[in-house]
């Protein structure tokens, strides 16, 4: 595809989530190239850097079983975290921000060193100053959220929000924490962070990999989110939002009405 081509698919997603109106899929015969999506994602994402936000970091996606079988992909894919997606824990978030969106339970990691991609997991560990629980809601610009591989990598990975609860010492075992996402104290989805690659720190490996093979090297300061440890719900209006990972703590939102 060319490279004018590329930029008016990405100010068309750009333009979707400001105006939050979903568009059609623009992959609909799963032909995209993933190296086409991903230049169409970078190109999305300077449309907001030209407008002031900030990057702070990189999602993955797809890193356990359980969403790849809820979108029916089959690969792990990552998109950029950009400052206007934050949203305080504990916090108000209104849901006319979004077109359709979904939650989902995660881990979250902060560097205080950077990577630069092929560290092993226990090497990319050194490099955290610290893990949490940590909610993101996920809002695909396509309509009826349905996606290819390439669309959503072209989507940013649907990212639209991401909140973090309190910062833990990462130097403990995160291979099995019992994580439980419930709604107004009523479980919804119960996982464990061993479905995010086998062990979270595979997945913040994986994200390492990634950055630095797309050129923009995890820098210290950069937030990692894992990926969701099982599906994603729909947000409810009204309702509290709360993910309780073991020994982490707890993190949450209230849905505005
Ligand atoms: C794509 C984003 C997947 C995760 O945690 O697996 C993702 C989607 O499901 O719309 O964020
Ligand atoms: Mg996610």
């Amino acid at each position: 595809m060319s490279e004018l081509n590329l930029k008016q698919i990405a100010a068309r997603l750009d333009d979707a989530a400001s105006h939050v109106s979903a568009v059609e899929q623009i992959d609909p015969e799963y032909r995209m190239a993933l190296w086409d999506a991903y230049e169409i994602q970078r190109l999305s994402i300077a449309c907001r850097m030209a407008r002031g936000e900030q990057s702070v970091g990189i999602k993955m996606g797809f890193t356990s079983r359980a969403k790849m079988i809820q979108m029916g992909v089959d690969d792990v894919i990552w998109g950029r975290l950009t400052s206007s997606m934050a949203i305080t824990d504990g916090g108000v978030v209104d849901p006319a921000r979004f077109i359709h969106p979904r939650v989902e339970p995660e881990l979250a990691f902060v560097l205080k060193r950077d990577l630069y991609g092929g560290e092993s997991p226990a090497q990319a560990l050194a490099a955290v100053d610290a893990v949490a629980p940590a909610l993101e809601i996920i809002d695909s610009r396509y309509r009826d959220f349905k996606f290819s591989l390439s669309d959503v990598v072209a989507d940013n990975a649907s990212s639209s929000g991401f909140v973090i609860g309190p910062w833990a010492d990462p130097r403990q075992d995160l291979s099995n924490l019992g994580m439980v996402m419930s709604f107004d104290g009523q479980d919804q989805q119960i996982g464990s962070s061993a479905a995010l690659l086998g062990h979270p720190l595979r997945a913040l490996a994986a994200a390492a990999r990634v950055a630095a093979e797309a050129g923009e090297p995890l820098r210290a300061g950069a937030i990692v989110m894992a990926g969701a440890a099982t599906p994603a719900q729909w947000l409810v209006p009204g309702s509290y939002v709360q993910l309780m990972v073991e020994r982490l703590g707890r993190v949450g939102f209230h849905v505005g009405a």
